[in-house]
């Protein structure tokens, strides 16, 4: 495979630069958020027939050789046109990208595949995050595959029963905090900047992002054409960055000729983001003591926030909030009108596209994407949350039962 395009670590905040294997995860002059910056060449694009996949993408990933390459094959996921559900929206043209086909089920495979393979380049044998369980989940896979040492900070209680149940069987060893993620952020940041030995896996590191943008360059390229809008949930706020950034860097390509506008949405308990953009505010607010059924996006300081907002301002985008209730409703809506089941920090999207339309955010006639960001079965304890279907009793004996199953259709 061909090597990457020449790439710079750099600061997000203040442009300081910084040589490829830095140690440090923010800027050593202004303590901004780091980024990689690739040099971008105009000469012809040399994926045009590789499969739809995060590495499709090779020369604009930011790892030296492909010796150390971890994969689980990631990314080609499929873009699904809404057409029940588009229409009750009153929407011509909705796309759902579902990123829970991945190989653990979320996006955070697109990243965890790039910067693990960056994390075996740099010699690393012990990975470490915090996470409201997709992060944990997909780097406790990943580690197997490398053999290295996985030790994932969780939230005590608030993770998805089924996240938790991938974390135990890749093997990971698990750090239950008492607290909310906000604090086991903290911990594994405070740990990392003491130990050089654990590598930090959040999306604060820059690798991840990288691996992430990739949901921008596969929507092009299955859409062949600029969405006007993407909209996706938002936590810590690595994706939405990391999707602008991938925009971006298809734009100075020449391979698109516009951007979207980027629609962040966020639970109504758990609304830093939002509620700073409402507020047209430049910084953020932390939420303490966030609330969300929607486990995976219970944050309530999110780490990338400058990042999300620049995005969201850039973008000419906004950002909005659901309650628990419509995410549920767009949960079940999403599954029963259109065959897509994803979890409910998913759902927010649906739900959020809702909100823009009737806010008028959204108009009629655009061309939406939204971003599904992990899989329906993560999460099976909403079961207990979703009123039963009927069910019928059959007892083997009945001789007139197909009769009596008609007549309750
Ligand atoms: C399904 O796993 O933060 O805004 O630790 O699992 O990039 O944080 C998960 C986040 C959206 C928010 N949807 O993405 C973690 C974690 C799902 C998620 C988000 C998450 P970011």
């Amino acid at each position: 495979m061909r090597m990457p395009w020449p790439y710079q670590l750099r600061c997000f905040n203040c442009h300081a630069r910084y040589p490829h294997g830095t140690l440090n995860y923010r800027c050593e002059k202004c303590e901004g958020l780091l980024e990689i910056r690739f040099h971008i060449s105009k000469r012809r694009i040399p994926w045009k027939n590789r499969a739809l996949s995060v590495w499709r993408y090779r020369e604009l990933l930011p790892i030296d050789s492909d010796r150390f390459v971890t994969s689980l094959g990631e990314g080609g996921t499929g873009l699904h046109r809404l057409r029940r559900l588009a229409k009750q929206i009153g929407l011509k043209r909705v796309y759902v990208k579902n990123e829970g086909e991945n190989p653990t089920g979320s996006f955070k495979d697109r990243g965890m595949t790039v910067a693990l393979s960056k994390a075996r380049e740099l010699g690393k044998r012990r990975v470490v995050c915090a996470s409201t369980g997709n992060t944990a989940a997909s780097l406790a896979a990943y580690s197997a595959q490398a053999g290295l040492d996985c030790i994932v900070f969780v939230p005590k209680g608030k993770i998805a029963p089924g996240k938790m149940l991938q974390v135990v069987m890749h093997g990971a060893r698990i750090v239950e905090v008492e607290g909310d993620f906000d604090q086991a952020m903290k911990l594994v940041v405070d740990l990392t900047q003491r130990r050089n030995s654990f590598y930090l896996m959040n999306s604060l590191n820059p690798f991840r992002l990288e691996g992430q943008k990739t949901i921008a360059f596969e929507v092009l390229d299955q859409l062949e054409k600029t969405p006007d809008a993407v909209v996706l949930p938002v936590g810590n706020g690595g994706n939405i960055s990391a999707i602008w950034k991938g925009f971006g860097e298809f734009r100075e390509l020449g391979v698109a000729k516009r951007k979207p506008r980027m629609i962040g949405v966020q639970a109504e308990k758990a609304a830093p983001i939002a509620r700073a953009v409402r507020d047209n505010r430049d910084t953020i607010r932390p939420v303490r003591n966030p609330q969300t059924l929607a486990t995976a996006i219970r944050i309530g300081s999110p780490v990338n926030w400058t990042k999300v907002l620049r995005a969201i301002k850039e973008s000419n985008g906004t950002a909005t909030t659901v309650s628990d209730g419509e995410i549920l409703t767009a949960q079940r809506e999403l599954a029963s009108k259109e065959g897509i089941f994803v979890e409910p920090a998913s759902a927010a999207s649906i739900a959020g596209l809702k909100k823009s339309v009737n806010s008028g955010d959204v108009d009629r006639s655009d061309l939406i994407v939204c971003v599904t960001t992990g899989h329906g079965l993560k999460d099976p304890s909403i079961v207990d949350r979703i009123p039963r279907p009927k069910s019928y009793t059959l007892k083997i004996t009945d001789t007139d039962w197909i009769d009596r199953l008609e007549r309750t259709l």
